[in-house]
């Protein structure tokens, strides 16, 4: 009795039609997608500091030692970059790290009533 169920499904299985069109044709052409990778890096964003006429240099460079965890040589001569060329990228970080960082720069400034802006931007 199973096996008789067993065999009657099996007949039906074999019967089906295969994938493809209704027809029951398949085709000779295949969309390949790229398997995507279990292990996808975090989109990158860059901080920009950017030059202003009013903002002490000093205070930007404490700005690069205190967030940006640069030795005063380091800080100096960012500092600079950013006062000659208008701006320059400080540091590359996650989204979160990068939007707090801004939030730090921009409201030390603000506190200490300095025009410097601060953004960021993906890379
Ligand atoms: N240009 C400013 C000055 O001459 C110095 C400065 C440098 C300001 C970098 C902002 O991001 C800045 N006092």
């Amino acid at each position: 009795m199973y096996l008789d169920m067993a065999s009657a499904d099996l007949a039906e299985i074999y019967m089906a039609k295969p994938p493809g069109d209704s027809d029951g044709t398949q085709d000779d052409t295949a969309v390949v997608t790229k398997p995507k990778s279990k292990t996808e890096k975090p989109p990158l964003y860059k901080v920009l500091l950017l030059n202003d006429d009013y903002t002490p240099m000093e205070f930007v460079v404490l700005v690069l030692e205190r967030f940006f965890g640069m030795n005063h040589a380091q800080s100096v001569e960012l500092m600079l970059t950013v006062h000659k060329k208008g701006l320059a990228v400080v540091g590359v970080f996650s989204y979160e790290i990068a939007e707090t960082k801004v939030t730090q720069v921009m409201d030390f400034a603000r506190r200490h009533q300095h025009p410097l802006q601060c953004t960021m931007e993906k890379e």
